[in-house]
């Protein structure tokens, strides 16, 4: 077995590493950015050693001090986590080369898996069908046309290099073709650094259900269970569980071993996920996702199996500790993600800072994968996955209502949570009747009374606006909670510990790291990736901490705010432009 573990990673999913380790007794060592220093997987770790810089691209993409630190510390594997460097042939190679082990797939499969058109020829090959589509690079819309006409419109243009849904296109008829292959091949190339895109026939209410596999490299490959994650926004899932409601024996087997085919004809080894569509009892290869998964811990629920044990035997060069046949599934499972996003109206905006207060819920059958602890900071430079909250029920009801009801005992004060959707979620009869699709939350559920401290209903025109503090008091001995409507500048908190019912002013914690006042008004971008939405123009006042345009970067919407109050002196940057770490985007002066 190796005797040392690097995790190149962070926040939940490297502490999820490390315990495993512990339990494995195999040391550990963190690698952490200055903004890190004192984070959780640092303080758990065996080792720690410092990767310098602030961005991930400074840090935990900095190939030659994470390099450094693998030599230094003496590690004899690396567990990847999700994001970061997990499918990241080159570094992968560039470990192994130096005799660490890489916990995860060859890089091989991962070159097959990460581009689109070969995944699914790979598919083809083992005999699995994708969704009816053309395997060609499309150089012309008459293409897409031909394509409609045959198969029936709408259909979907998508980017070959790209994954996770974005850059693709649905066209309804033959004449929106044209303009959508074009933007469809330009936000490709922005995107991904490749325009080439292809065809496929559109689902119109499809579930999204994956398959997880894992191999050993001794040819043993097996289907562990399916999760279902339609309960997604923007390509970012919210909930998902397993097993797939509504979802019947015999598709479920056909998947696995469908599964199973996929990954054998890249030579997989090592914990991977099959994605299909599911619509109307028939099933189809989607892509192929070469990493263990946030959402794995669904699966560790209902089979009892800890998949990264088992990732780690594998990297070892040992056999799988179980067969197909040996894996049993039982009762229901469903994960909430809590991001600290603000899901108020169904915007789900970025919402870093120190966690005040933490307060975990408990009891039987619950699970929680965090990354942080109370007096712990979400930074704005990274994704802001607080932790993953996951529960498992004999059935799904049983489940559903306890995952409603450790949701109601979480406390987080400091940052705002996604905790207040899951809970409009769950509690929707759409959810409960498993009736909805990847669109539901996007298309049906309704955000709008959502907030994690909502508008007083009654508030007027030109006063502050105001916003819910609940308080607890005592009245002749007797409990109560209240709810105080106070100024949204003026935030008032109970005090926990102090006097009975103390109340004490508080002012608000400081937004996201670096948004204080006192910056020399250029406002520079903290990494790479795309303006979403400009939210200033020049001659406007703006205030320090207030947005002035979202960059979409890592699958995450990021607020990036004024450094300094002023006025804007000048916009550099239009909505669908890509920009790199440190471009300035808006000056204010
Ligand atoms: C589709 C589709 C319907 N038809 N392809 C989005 C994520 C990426 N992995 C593929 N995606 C989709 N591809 C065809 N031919 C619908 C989606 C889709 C989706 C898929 C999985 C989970 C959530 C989704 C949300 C919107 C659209």
């Amino acid at each position: 077995m190796l005797t040392k573990v690097l995790i190149a990673n962070r926040g939940e999913i490297a502490v999820r590493v490390i315990r495993t380790c512990r339990e494995l007794g195999i040391a550990t060592v963190a690698v952490y950015s200055e903004l890190d220093r004192d984070a959780l997987h640092v303080r758990l770790a065996d080792e720690a050693f410092a990767l310098g810089g602030q961005t991930a691209a400074e840090s935990y993409l900095n190939t030659e001090a994470i390099l450094d630190a693998i030599r230094r510390s003496g590690a004899d594997g690396v567990h990847p986590g999700y994001g970061f460097f997990s499918e990241n042939t080159d570094f992968a190679r560039a470990i192994t080369a130096e005799g660490v082990a890489f916990i995860g797939p060859p890089p091989e499969a991962i070159e097959v898996m990460g581009d689109k058109i070969s995944s699914r020829i790979a598919a083809d090959k083992a005999g699995v069908s994708g969704v009816p589509g053309d395997n060609t690079v499309l150089s012309d819309p008459k293409q897409v046309i031909a394509f409609g006409e045959k198969h029936g419109w709408p259909v979907a243009i998508k980017a070959a290099y790209g994954g996770g849904g974005r850059g693709m296109r649905v066209v309804n008829s033959a004449d929106e073709a044209a303009a959508a292959l074009e933007s469809a091949q330009s936000e490709a190339l922005k995107g991904f650094g490749r325009s080439e895109c292809y065809v496929e026939r559109y689902l119109t209410w499809p579930r999204h259900v994956e398959m997880q596999i894992i191999g050993d490299t001794f040819g043993n490959c097996v289907w562990v269970g399916e999760r279902d994650c339609s309960a997604q926004r923007r390509h970012q899932k919210l909930v998902e569980e397993s097993p797939a409601p509504a979802f019947p024996d015999d598709v479920r087997q056909a998947m696995g071993e469908a599964a199973v085919k996929v990954a054998q004809a890249c030579g997989y080894y090592n914990a991977g996920t099959v994605e299909f569509l599911f619509q109307d009892g028939e099933f189809f290869f989607l892509e192929m996702n070469t990493r263990l998964q946030v959402e794995h811990p669904v699966t560790e629920f209902v089979t009892g199996i800890d998949l990264v044990a088992e990732q780690i035997r594998v990297a070892s060069g040992e056999k799988l500790s179980f067969t197909q046949d040996d894996i049993e599934r039982r009762g229901h499972a469903i994960e909430v993600r809590v991001n600290a996003e603000d899901p108020a109206g169904g915007k789900f905006l970025p919402s870093p800072g120190p966690i005040n207060r933490l307060s975990i819920p408990q009891g039987p059958f619950v699970r929680w994968d965090g990354g942080y602890e109370a007096g712990d900071a979400v930074s704005q430079y990274y994704d802001n996955l607080v932790g993953k909250l996951i529960v498992w029920g004999r059935d799904r009801e049983e489940a559903r209502k306890r995952m409603l009801r450790a949701l109601d005992e979480f406390v987080i004060d400091g940052v705002t949570t996604t905790i207040p959707a899951h809970k409009a979620i769950l509690g929707h009869p759409d959810f409960a009747a498993a009736v909805h699709s990847t669109k539901w939350v996007e298309e049906r559920l309704d955000l709008s009374g959502v907030s994690a401290a909502p508008m007083a209903p009654s508030a007027v025109d030109g006063e502050p606006a105001k916003v819910r503090r609940d308080v607890d008091v005592e009245v002749n001995g007797k409990r109560f909670s209240v709810a105080m409507w106070v100024p949204e500048t003026a935030p008032v908190v109970a005090v926990a510990g102090g006097a009975g019912g103390a109340v004490r002013a508080r002012p608000k914690p400081a937004a996201a790291s670096g948004a204080a006042a006192g910056g020399n008004g250029a406002v520079a971008v903290p990494m790479q990736g795309t303006i979403v939405k400009v939210l200033v123009a020049v001659g406007d006042a703006v205030e320090a901490g207030q947005a002035v345009c979202i960059l979409e970067a890592m699958k995450m919407e990021n607020q990036i705010n004024a450094d300094t109050s002023g006025e804007v002196k000048e916009v550099k940057v239009e909505a669908g432009q890509a920009v790199g770490a440190g471009d300035v985007v808006v000056v204010i002066g």
